[in-house]
């Protein structure tokens, strides 16, 4: 401490002392921020490095902005000035992440009732002792001050040195972005969430990234009217298909329960593994729903994601309008534009709550804020469960059976009927991390390529995670009172891998075209309607974007009073037209157009010299696909549905909060007293917790790790 009071005016004494100093104090400011008060998330060196460095660039930068100033006084006036900004700016973001668990943005800044919310009266409240540690440096300084310790440096910083510093800050800012798309390739492009950019770039670069967006989505906004309106609502009228008598309304009053299969492909689907010459069949379980008379399957049902990944699959399933052509929906619109998704509409038409359960941290795809825009009452992120371990996560969150296991005790606090989505992750990229331990025994794919080698076992596991939550559903009786949608978000495994692949699926790696790449674009869909007898696998061809009209018109909903862009994949009248979202990219029964080439969709020969009519054809195809691109792209980037009057209440999403939910659910149940239709208040005030059983893939299959139950003998061969 002595040293401390001699050391900090000997380098003050000069100028650019004096900016390192405070480049000093802000950077141990913001590791105490990152560490103390923000969860970053980080994992691995390599990420906590990047943290470390981030605050340094950006704060050199500016600060040392004030070494061009000749006047004594200016000079140590702006140097203080610039470093008491950034420091208000990470103090208010400290105490604003304990209330909202995110950073400040433009919007929350410029939507005053929020700000106050979070930084207002209940501000005080947030204090902790513990804030004392951002405030040292103004101890020690009025310390210093009294004691005359301070002493100014009248000589002007040299113009040259001045530009140096400014050059070797960009410099290290270069440097740092560099280091940060390594470690999260495309990070600025897709956003992916507020969090991910702060570890990589700082605060300061957060603020200037997240201007730029606003201002961009601001600049669309601004110009649209009322009167765009007009062609969309057109388009969607002519382009509306009718329900099917036979299947309108039959899940009516039901519960609604999506599960997410994450990057889940339907060549998965009826697939066995062959290794060391036994077929392992990969998801036995969602083989069982497939062909099961009690649901409605769809084998040539396409993933429409293009930059927003998970976030694009969630926006058109919840909405029934694309994500964007570049980047993320949900990270640069969502928590602002006026939307009518699945859970508002439920929830006015038909009494529904809603929660989503995702072991991943809440603000991942910028969730936290978009889904009170589409009116989801509760949102149980990675904070509601089991303390994520090495042995039971990895990086994108807790293990599916976990995830299932740890949501009862919110699910069964619910009141009925609830619209509850599942989103899984333990089958996402890169598949050889997720599962250890008595998971371990599903065989790997033998192939050049560790990717697609551990992704059979990961689906493995989510299958029988999707197995063990439906026996809880049917022990609970919660099977019979509801709907359960299961969907595959987008591929898990790229393009580029496919050729790796080929073998695999009895298909030769050197002829492996563009059509194969389009026709691997399929996901599952299955609706579950238990009680139903007459389902079965359909082969109309639809996406992603049809699954919220097919859903409302099976709960007896008209999907027609909405701005919704996809059709019925049940109606006689859908068009079978799926738009990509890369421009000119469609796939019909007939032809498929993919990565600039054209096929026959049946027999995968390329159209190298289309006659007169086959153009035609497919030029009326390209342009209903472009057309339902431009509807959706209108309504998302002008956000039109502010201007919209159909009778659908506005939504007030400030009245959500995702803190405390179980307190919530729980004061609900206690109001309704006897009339609450939870599952835990039905069952006699007692919980379900125990119902839910998930045994590991040993318990399942042996130690051994071998097949028990399709595995064929190689003697035969
Ligand atoms: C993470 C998860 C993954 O929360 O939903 O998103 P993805 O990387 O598949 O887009
Ligand atoms: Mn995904």
């Amino acid at each position: 401490m002595k040293k401390l009071k001699e050391l900090l005016p000997r380098v003050m004494k000069t100028r650019i002392g004096f900016v390192f100093t405070l480049l000093t104090i802000y950077w141990l400011k913001t590791l105490w921020a990152y560490f103390v008060d923000f969860n970053l998330d980080t994992k691995g060196f390599y990420q906590n490095f990047i943290a470390v460095l981030n605050p340094i660039p950006t704060a050199l930068l500016l600060i040392g902005l004030a070494l061009y100033i000749k006047n004594t006084k200016v000079f140590y006036g702006l140097a203080s000035f610039i470093y008491l900004l950034l420091f208000a700016w990470l103090f208010s973001n400290a105490i604003y992440y304990r209330e909202f668990s995110d950073y400040i943005s433009i919007s929350t800044i410029m939507a005053t009732s929020s700000v106050s919310a979070g930084l207002g009266e209940a501000a005080l409240k947030l204090f902790r002792v513990w804030d004392l540690v951002y405030f040292l440096d103004f101890i020690v300084l009025i310390f210093l001050a009294v004691r005359k310790k301070i002493v100014t440096d009248q000589r002007p910083f040299n113009k040259r040195a001045s530009f140096a510093i400014t050059a070797f800050s960009i410099m290290l800012f270069s440097v740092n972005l560099f280091l940060a798309e390594i470690d999260r390739p495309e990070l600025l492009s897709r956003g992916f969430s507020n969090t991910y950019i702060v570890r990589a770039l700082g605060l300061p670069a957060f603020l200037g990234y997240n201007a730029n967006q606003t201002y961009n989505a601001h600049r669309d906004r601004s110009g649209a009217t009322a009167e765009d309106l007009v062609p969309v609502q057109e388009y969607i009228s002519q382009h509306y298909a009718t329900p099917n008598d036979q299947y309108f309304g039959i899940a009516k009053g039901r519960n609604v329960i999506y599960i997410h299969l994450e990057s889940l492909q339907q060549f998965v689907i009826d697939y066995k593994l062959q290794v060391d010459g036994l077929d392992y069949e990969v998801t036995p379980f969602l083989n069982s729903l497939y062909h099961s008379n009690s649901t409605l399957s769809f084998s040539n049902f396409f993933n429409q994601v293009k930059a927003g990944k998970t976030s694009d699959a969630e926006t058109m399933i919840e909405t029934s309008l694309f994500g964007l052509n570049q980047g993320s929906f949900m990270v640069q619109y969502g928590g602002t534009n006026t939307q009518q998704a699945a859970p508002h509409i439920l929830d006015q038409l038909g009494g529904y709550t809603s929660a989503v359960f995702h072991g991943n941290a809440g603000s991942f795809w910028n969730r936290n804020n978009t889904y009170k825009q589409w009116g989801y009452n509760y949102f149980f992120d990675q904070s509601y469960f089991t303390e994520q371990t090495e042995e039971n996560s990895f990086q994108y969150g807790l293990n599916d059976k976990i995830m299932f296991a740890d949501s009862i005790e919110y699910l069964e606090h619910m009141q009925q009927p609830f619209y509850a989505k599942f989103i899984t992750v333990s089958n996402h990229y890169p598949y050889t991390t997720s599962l250890i331990g008595d998971e371990i025994g599903f065989p790997l794919a033998d192939t050049d390529d560790e990717t697609i080698n551990g992704y059979f076992a990961t689906a493995n596991y989510l299958d029988s995670s999707v197995k063990a939550f439906f026996d809880y559903l049917k022990a609970t009786g919660l099977y019979e009172k509801s709907v359960i949608v299961l969907y595959g978000d987008h591929y898990g495994i790229s393009n580029s891998r496919n050729p790796d692949l080929a073998p695999l699926i009895g298909k030769d790696s050197e002829t492996w075209s563009d059509y194969e790449n389009a026709m691997l674009q399929r996901v599952p869909y299955m609706i579950v309607v238990p009680g139903m007898t007459n389902g079965g696998i359909f082969d109309t061809y639809g996406g992603e974007i049809d699954a919220l009209p097919t859903l409302e018109h099976l709960l007896g909903i008209k999907a027609d009073n909405y701005l919704q862009v996809g059709q019925d994949l049940l109606s006689p009248e859908n068009d079978q037209i799926v738009a990509m979202r890369t421009s000119g990219t469609f796939i019909t029964p007939k032809y498929t157009s993919y990565a600039g080439k054209l096929y026959y969709t049946e027999t995968g020969l390329e159209i190298t010299n289309p006659d007169e009519s086959t153009l035609a054809e497919v030029e009326a195809i390209r342009e209903a696909a472009s057309a339902q691109l431009k509807a959706s792209d209108a309504i998302q980037t002008g956000d039109l549905i502010r201007f919209l009057d159909n009778g659908l209440p506005p939504l007030d999403a400030s009245k959500f909060s995702y803190i405390d939910s179980l307190e919530a659910e729980l004061a609900i149940e206690k109001e309704l007293g006897s009339q609450s239709t939870s599952l835990y208040s039905q069952n006699g005030n007692k919980s379900t917790v125990d119902l839910f059983k998930a045994p590991s893939y040993q318990e399942l299959n042996g130690t051994t790790g071998t097949d028990t139950s399709t595995s064929t003998s190689s003697s035969g061969q």
